[in-house]
């Protein structure tokens, strides 16, 4: 069976948003990309041979990815967006601090909307920039995405296409796993008072295993 997710990208302007669905889409980046193209969403199908396969081979699962296409400036614009999505990606930029703190409000945002009911990811773009550039360590990210009580912790880079596949890869498997355990995930309901807490998914941080020690007590240059 085919399962269809609505997957909404969060996150302030200029985090990257548009161009982590771009790259996972058609595999390219482009820094002329326009932000604003006029589609609500583009569907790609994960094919995932790992996972709790059936005996009818691997799983499918249909990402349904929507662009928020420049939208996010606008707060009142914010919850029909969300409204209806099974998972959000809040994206930072790991250059920008401002974005990092932002994520508190985006994660606030989607509990307001969609209760416990959506699947909350964390990703930092932009990995691929020089550590002089980093004003958010790797460490400060997956520690936000516990506080927050986000299922999923990725550092990505849409220029270089890293750990962007490792992230929708790890997500359908997430969804699946979620699909098979009566529809849609009932968690322990343990919570854990964070000021966005819940998803009913337990914490999974993925180390992106690249050397990001050097980058952690870097002066920030932004
Ligand atoms: N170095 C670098 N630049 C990026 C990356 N992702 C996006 N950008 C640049 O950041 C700017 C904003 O990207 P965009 O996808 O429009 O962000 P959005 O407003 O969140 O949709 C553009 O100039 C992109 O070229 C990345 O992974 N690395
Ligand atoms: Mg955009």
């Amino acid at each position: 069976m085919l399962t269809k997710h609505k997957i909404v990208f969060l996150g302030d302007q200029s985090v990257g948003k548009t161009s982590l669905i771009t790259r996972f889409m058609y595999n390219t980046f482009d820094t002329h990309y326009s932000a604003t193209v006029g589609i609500d969403f583009l569907s790609k199908t994960m094919y995932l041979d790992g996972g709790n396969s059936g005996e009818d081979g691997p799983r499918t699962v249909r990402l349904q990815l929507w662009d928020t296409a420049g939208q996010e400036r606008f707060r009142a614009l914010i919850p029909s967006y969300i409204r209806d999505s099974h998972v959000a990606i809040i994206v930072y930029d790991v250059s920008n601090r401002g974005s990092f703190e932002s994520v508190r409000r985006w994660c606030q945002y989607v509990h307001e909307e969609r209760g416990d009911d959506a699947v909350l990811v964390v990703v930092g773009n932009k990995r691929d920039l020089p550590s002089t550039q980093r004003c958010v360590t790797s460490d400060e990210g997956a520690a936000l995405c516990e506080e927050l009580g986000c299922a999923l912790f990725f550092e990505t880079s849409s220029r270089s296409g890293q750990g962007v596949v490792p992230l929708f890869k790890k997500l359908s498997l997430l969804l699946t796993e979620r699909d098979d355990s009566d529809g849609h995930g009932n968690g322990n309901g343990s919570g854990n008072g964070g000021a966005c807490a819940g998803g009913g998914q337990a914490a999974t941080t993925i180390d992106v295993g690249v050397n990001e020690g050097s980058a952690a007590g870097e002066q920030c240059s932004c």
